[in-house]
């Protein structure tokens, strides 16, 4: 048996503004930079076996090129050879996947939502911007338990609240699928986040389940290009900071940023435009900030990020966070689920020694919705590496399916405005 490639149907040699040649394929959108090294080596890589096993020395080079090329569409199998097999294979290295939805609700493209205010989930089965890799699971674990929340025979509308308020009956809720790059790059998945938020229309909300939180960046990002750079304020729900507050701070800003990672990606959200603000919610008492940085990191409070710590919120009063919450503004909310303490959520990088209350937590996001005008929402870090989960994991997945049906029950009212 050999499996060899050959030249996607797809894709096109063009040439690019700085007159440099590159490989496009036109179905995936993926682009390959065509320098003299690659075009020679290709005529190789078309020839390559992809089985033959144990190559070694230039062989082994073709291959991995081959397999880099198609993981990309640039090439396809040979065997493809039907443009409705070929399709197949460019649809299976689309970024979206398929997946059973949130809650039952209907499945939906950005080009549907056109002009239509909606709710649209989209799950991100990232770990690459963290150090560990549970919350690819996080996506997966959420959808079946907001599914479990409905009943198996029920559907999304069923769901109803004490004032005898049903979230599901009034705005459109949709899902949009899941991203999955399995193998691919933080960029690759930064890119594809990014690309997906940015084709919303500007009627939709997102709502995005993660993965790791490094994903709120490149979901920020397309939210401040759609509305022309206009700033706002990210209310950021988190046992962490995620600043960098390594190296040399000047003027509250690090000179140079460490490239994003779920730890430090709010100063790469803060990098976007000097006018973005954001409010810390529930955080540690306590964090480590290196002491020779303590007048940039005083600076960076005092200009662009206020927090209000798990003490902060014991001694203002829940009532006093609430009115601080709700102030009118346009405002991104991104809820860490490692703001909830470690005996409620543990299915975490970081389980909290010292975290909100889950009804409290609900209140404060609740407040956060209803108290602004939401540009988006997401909830990150949920999960585990599948031999670990367990019975708790489904429970603690539940807490959080009844999370995200409290944003859509917040969040709904806002839709029509
Ligand atoms: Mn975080």
């Amino acid at each position: 048996m050999t499996r060899t490639l050959r030249m996607s149907s797809f894709t096109r040699i063009v040439d690019d503004a700085d007159g440099r040649r590159a490989l496009v394929n036109l179905y995936t959108n993926e682009r390959v930079a065509l320098d003299p090294e690659l075009e020679r080596a290709l005529p190789r890589v078309l020839e390559v076996d992809l089985d033959e096993p144990r190559a070694s020395g230039e062989r082994l080079l073709w291959q991995l090129c081959g397999y880099e090329l198609a993981s990309r569409g640039i090439l396809v199998p040979r065997d493809a050879d039907s443009e409705r097999v070929e399709r197949r294979f460019l649809d299976s290295l689309r970024a979206l996947v398929d997946a059973p939805p949130f809650f039952g609700v209907p499945r939906a493209t950005s080009d549907e939502l056109a002009g239509v205010p909606a709710i649209a989930f989209l799950g991100v089965r990232s770990a690459e911007g963290a150090s560990y890799p549970g919350t690819a699971s996080g996506p997966e674990l959420l959808r079946r338990a907001s599914r479990r929340l409905v009943g198996d025979r029920g559907q999304p509308r069923d769901l109803v609240d004490g004032r005898g308020h049903r979230p599901f009956d009034g705005p459109a809720v949709v899902d949009l699928g899941d991203v999955d790059l399995r193998r691919r790059d933080l960029d690759a998945w930064l890119d594809a986040v990014e690309a997906i938020v940015a084709a919303l229309p500007a009627t939709s909300r997102p709502v995005v389940v993660g993965g790791d939180h490094a994903m709120t960046y490149p979901v920020v990002k397309a939210l401040y290009q759609r509305r022309g750079g206009r700033p706002f304020t990210l209310i950021q729900f988190d046992q962490h900071l995620d600043l960098q507050v390594r190296g040399e701070l000047i003027g509250g800003r690090p000179r140079h940023h460490e490239p994003i990672t779920h730890a430090n990606f709010v100063s790469h959200v803060l990098a976007l435009d000097p006018a973005m603000r954001v409010v810390q919610v529930g955080g540690a008492p306590y964090h480590s900030v290196p002491i020779a940085n303590d007048a940039g990191w005083q600076q960076v409070r005092r200009d662009a990020v206020t927090q209000l710590s798990v003490l902060d919120i014991a001694a203002a009063g829940v009532d006093a966070i609430i009115r601080r919450l709700a102030c009118d503004q346009d405002v991104y909310v991104t809820i860490d689920v490692d703001v909830l303490a470690a005996p409620t959520v543990r299915a975490t990088g970081y389980p909290a020694p010292l975290g909100l209350d889950p009804a409290l937590l609900f209140r404060l996001i609740e407040a956060a919705i209803v108290g602004n005008r939401v540009l988006g929402v997401d909830l990150m870090e949920f999960g585990v590496a599948p031999p670990q989960a367990g019975p708790a994991t489904e429970v603690e997945a539940d807490l959080l399916a009844l999370l995200l049906c409290h944003v859509v029950s917040s969040l709904g009212p806002q839709l029509a405005r």
